[in-house]
């Protein structure tokens, strides 16, 4: 008896070992009024995969999980999706001109040199706190 309840305690902490990492979290500039985006990569490194599906900052009016896609033949466009897959044992890189989050609406100018806290929300590991630094954005190839 108390085997199985000490196997039922192993069992539920390798549940709540769920874990997903967020490496080099960074924010374009930009003033206040215009938009941001926040870039990062998220590591799964359990065998289950979790899902983004909200993120959070203060300093915006709004916060959405967006994809770019191409639009036409030389037009990329971009759009909101309810939430992001992160696979088992993998990395989800979001970059520029690729997955984001957006952030609409700044309450106040984002500069260079300044850093912010965010939350990113997955389903399975809940709310991540992450400190983001912001970053020029990478020139155009
Ligand atoms: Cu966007």
């Amino acid at each position: 008896m108390k085997k199985i309840f000490l196997l039922l305690i192993l069992t539920s902490f390798t549940i709540a070992q769920t874990k997903i990492e967020i490496k080099d979290p960074w924010l374009r500039p930009n003033a206040k009024g215009a938009n941001s985006a926040l870039f990062f990569i998220a590591e799964n490194k359990t065998d289950k995969a979790d899902t983004l599906i909200a993120a959070k900052f203060e300093n915006s009016e709004v916060v959405e999980l967006h994809e770019t896609y191409k639009k036409s033949e030389d037009m990329m466009g971009m759009r909101a999706v309810k939430f992001v897959v992160i696979p088992p044992k993998s990395n989800v890189v979001f970059k520029p001109r690729d997955l984001h989050i957006m952030l609409i609406g700044l309450k106040k100018d984002i500069k260079i040199g300044e850093n912010y806290n965010l939350s990113l929300i997955f389903k399975k590991a809940g709310e991540i706190k992450i400190n983001a630094a912001v970053r020029d954005m990478p020139k155009m190839k």
